[in-house]
Order: C-alpha cells, then structure tokens, then sequence
C-alpha cells in the first residue's frame, strides 16, 4: 500500500464554532476540504502515529465517504488502530464511552448534531479527546493553528473497506475493527439504571413514545427500551436513521417534535414521551400534557438522581452552562453541593468531570449528562426519568408540580432570530456590550436593570479565561435575560435570547410561560434595540 502526500494549502476562518466545525455538506464534499481538516487535527494533536481512534457519525448524508477517507488519512499517518461503529453509525454519547472504555487517543464524530442533513444541509466532524469529551479551547486552538499553516496532507492509496462487516480488517498496517455500536453503551445504561424496574413499569401498562427523529437513537432505543424494557415496537417513532432524517429537523424541542408533543398534549397522551436528535446526545421529555424544560429537567435529576444505582452515593456538585436557568442552582444548595456557571459548551464541564468535582451537569440547549461520559447523553436522560418514575410511582406532571412547590419555578423560554445578517448581528451584541456599564438603573419597558454585564469563565482546573460568553441583563423582581451569538449555525448569525423569570412561590404552578415572560421580552427588545434592528418582529422559534 503506498502512502502519497497530497499538496493543499492552509484553510483560513475556518475556526471551530461551539461543537467542532460544521459546514453545508457541499462544503465538506469540496475537494480536500474535509481532508484538509482531518489533516489539520492530527498535525494539532500530536500526529496519529502509534495511536488508536475511534470514528462513526450520525449517519447523515456523506457520512460513510467520509469515514473511508478519514481511515486512508488515518492509515497515511501511522494510525495504530481504528473503532468503527458498523455501518458508520455511532451516536455521540456512545463514542465517548468507546474512547473511554477503550484507552483510545481520541475520535472523530461525524455530525452536525441536531442540524438537517442532506446534500443540501448540513455536515460536521468534531474531534474528541482522550477523556471522551469535546476538544478543550486549547487543543481547538492547535488545531486551528495547524490548519492554517497545512501544506501536505497524507494518505494511503487503499480501497473503500466494507463498513457493514463486522470484525477486523487491515489498512497497510493500521487494523480496523468494525464494532455493533449498541452493545457497549447498552451495558454501560445497564450499570446507572435499575432496567429491571423500568421494565416492571412498563410491564404494569405504563405507556411511553420515543421519537428518534429519523437519526441515530433508533437503533439504541429499539435495544433499551424495547428489547431490554419490553416497550411495545409502537412505542418508537421515526426509529430508523436515514441520511436526510426523514427531511426534518433532528432538534428535539416542542417546535421540530411537534408531532410527539401533539400527541403528549392531546387526550391519547402516553404516560411518557422523550425525543433525541441527530447525534444522540440531546433530549426532550414530555409527561402526559406537560413539557419539561431542559433547564427544569437538569433541575429535577439534581434533586432525585439518587434514586437511580450509579448515583445512590450522591452528587458531587452539579454545573450548568450560564443561560440555562438557575433552578439546578437552588437543588444544589439545598444539599449543600457545589453548582458551577460555565460557557455554553460541553467542553466546558470536562475538566470538573475529570477533576471529580461535578456528577452531573446539563445545557437549556437540551443536553443533560454526567460523569460516565464526557459528552451529553440523550438515551441516559430519558432512562434517569424512567428510573426515578419507576421508584417513585409519580407521574411526570406531578413530579414537577412537586419540585415548583419546594423550590420555587423559573419560568423559562428562549427565542431564536435565525439567519440574521451576520453584520447587522454583530453591530447589535457590539452596541449592547459597550453600554452594559451604563443600564443598571436605567428601565426598559417598565423594567429596571439591577446589573448588566459580559460572561467570562476561567476554568477553575486549567486557568484557561474564556472571554464574551454572552451578555446577561439582570433585571428588578428576578428577571434575568441572556443574549448571545449561536456557534453552531451555518448560514448568517443566529440571534438566542433566553429569558428567565423566578417565581420563588408560585400561587398557579401552570401559568403560561409566554405570558409571564412577555414583559421580559419586551424590556429586552427595548434595550437591544432587536426588532428595530433585524426587523423581526418576532423570533423564528421559541422554545
Ligand atoms: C452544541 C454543544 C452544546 C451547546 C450547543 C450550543 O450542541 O455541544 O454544548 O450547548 O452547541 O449551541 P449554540 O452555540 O447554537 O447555542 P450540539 O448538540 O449542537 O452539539
């Protein structure tokens, strides 16, 4: 097998956004485009000599090419050995326990994440760790850093291998084990939960739909909950992945699951409804005619995970990323644990996983997890729900109704201005930034600012600081506002304003969200200036 050095030149502005670099996937089929990043990840690494990676993806459109020409870059490089998930299909929590439960130096994700995917939608690859988890800030940085001084890409001349077989091929001298992507995480839910009660649940008529959204949960939900709890195959919905997710939106919130929450909100309602997206690492759960927010639900966990076999020793401390709302904050006083605010991004909790200061952790961008993996984990939330209905017998509904009661209830939406001019975007957060010193005091729309001010994180165990994590606007009487750039979005900027009202003692524990935070919305599209700006007069999707 011979092994060519391909000529290229550096790629500029290609910095990765949040969660790895995610394109159009015409751009990613460019020629050496994707090689060219491949490349740029090993030479930021270190090389791949002598190392052994994990690689599999979501399964959307270009997803198997692209895993033939990663394994010919890898086998130009040197690699020692590659895991792949049969069929290409690995979901993101399931290749972070791989690379961990294997010793693995790192892997390469192959999603855009919650994204559409198709010829004419999205593609992405991010690299993982040897933890598991996302790329830190500084190896993000090397990587870029090598991307932009590139000028040879190595690969072998070797044939496209059989992706569908399982077991052991070679490539020159590099060995490829193509593994069933299921088993491994299904023994790893098996250790956190008690599936033998979820099953008793299920088997005492508790009925329960699982969207999978056309992605890659299908096939891991059909072997958790059907086949090890014994839910009826009905229970699944859009349980088989295609390359263009059905032509959806593998984003599961209550405006792309719209079906599911139909269902949950009308009077067929199951007792019990969950939705997970593209790559498998976010979720949504639904009780019958009750929407849990993510921010709710990382909340409820906090409080009750105890009750699920791989937490009966307690939490450590908990963390959430800053605009996802300080419900967890009030659980973890209350058990005297630690609760950290960090920047949007998994890659952020990494560190107070590896150090052991935190279990659990979680994102109002629907990702919830904890330590026994380093990334979010969409199948894990929905079980730990499962899990703490089956020891409490509760229902969905009343186990919220429960929590508001002792601790109170943040009101919580967040409104996205998709595909805004990005110049028009950045002129908005430059204005508001540069008069943040000068609000506290000030009213808007008959709400007073009692503090305004610019997110920065230094990472408490490698000194990093982390600078322009978003723009929060307290407000008098427990409003709080948060208004920041997307960093997951391939076309324009894409505007998020997450509002948050406290209702430390709530008389009406179902009051609609939209109408205790329509004076929010308004003081802050006074103060930035937002309709005016953009003019939108209203977001895109609210969730
Ligand atoms: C990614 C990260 C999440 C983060 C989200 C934010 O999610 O993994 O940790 O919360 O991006 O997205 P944005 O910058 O658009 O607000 P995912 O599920 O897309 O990988």
């Amino acid at each position: 097998m011979q092994i060519r050095d391909i000529a290229t030149a550096p790629m500029r502005g290609q910095n990765a956004g949040t969660s790895g670099l995610r394109r159009k996937t015409r751009d990613y089929m460019a020629p050496l485009f994707l090689e060219n990043y491949v490349q740029a990840i090993l030479d930021g690494t270190g090389g791949a000599a002598g190392k052994t990676y994990v690689l599999g993806g979501d399964g959307r459109y270009f997803n198997a090419a692209a895993i033939q020409i990663i394994l010919r870059i890898l086998a130009g490089n040197g690699a020692d050995r590659v895991i792949v998930g049969q069929g290409g299909l690995l979901s993101t929590p399931a290749a972070s326990h791989l690379i961990r439960k294997t010793g693995a130096d790192g892997g390469f994700i192959l999603s855009a994440s919650h994204n559409p995917g198709g010829i004419d939608a999205d593609f992405g690859l991010k690299y993982n760790m040897a933890n598991g988890g996302p790329a830190t800030e500084t190896m993000t940085a090397a990587i870029v850093a090598a991307s932009e001084a590139i000028t040879r890409i190595r690969m072998a001349d070797s044939a496209d291998i059989d992706l569908d077989a399982l077991g052991a091929v070679a490539i020159g001298a590099m060995q490829v084990r193509i593994i069933d992507p299921v088993a491994d995480y299904l023994a790893l839910m098996e250790d956190l939960f008690d599936l033998d009660a979820i099953a008793a649940l299920i088997a005492g008529g508790f009925t329960l739909r699982f969207d999978a959204m056309h992605a890659v949960t299908g096939p891991y939900a059909r072997a958790l909950l059907v086949d090890r709890c014994g839910a009826s195959p009905d229970s699944l919905m859009n349980a088989t992945p295609l390359p263009d997710f059905g032509g959806g939106h593998p984003d599961p919130n209550p405006v792309w699951a719209a079906d599911l929450m139909g269902l949950m909100m009308g009077p067929d309602a199951p007792d019990f409804g969950a939705a997970s997206d593209g790559d498998g690492d976010r979720n949504m759960i639904v009780g019958r005619g009750c929407y849990v927010t993510p921010s709710d639900s990382l909340a409820l966990i906090a409080d009750r995970a105890e009750l699920a076999k791989g937490y009966r020793r307690g939490l450590a401390g908990v963390a959430r990323s800053m605009p996802t709302s300080g419900a967890v904050d009030r659980v973890a006083a209350a058990k005297g644990i630690a609760c950290f605010e960090t920047p949007t991004g998994w890659k952020f909790f990494g560190n107070l996983l590896d150090t052991g200061q935190i279990t659990l952790c979680g994102e109002e961008s629907a990702g919830t997890g904890s330590d026994h993996i380093r990334e979010k984990d969409g199948l894990w939330a929905v079980l730990m729900w499962l899990n703490i209905v089956a020891v409490t017998g509760q229902s969905v509904a009343d186990l919220m109704a429960a929590h508001w009661r002792t601790y109170g209830r943040n009101y919580y939406s967040r409104h996205d201005y998709e595909d805004v001019d990005s110049a028009v975007a950045a002129v908005l957060m430059a204005d508001l930034r540069g008069r943040l010193d000068s609000l506290p005091g000030q009213s808007f729309a008959g709400l007073r600012v009692t503090a305004a001010d610019d997110f920065a994180y230094a990472d408490p165990v490698d000194g990093s600081v982390s600078t322009s994590q978003g723009l929060r606007l307290h407000f008098a009487g427990g409003a709080r506002a948060v208004l920041r750039l997307s960093g997951t979005g391939t076309s324009g900027a894409t505007l998020r304003v997450y509002l948050e009202q406290l209702v430390a003692a709530p008389g009406d524990l179902h009051q609609d969200a939209g109408d205790v935070l329509a004076p929010l919305a308004a003081a802050v599209d006074a103060v930035a200036g937002i309709s005016g700006r953009t003019g939108r007069t209203a977001p895109d999707v609210k969730t």
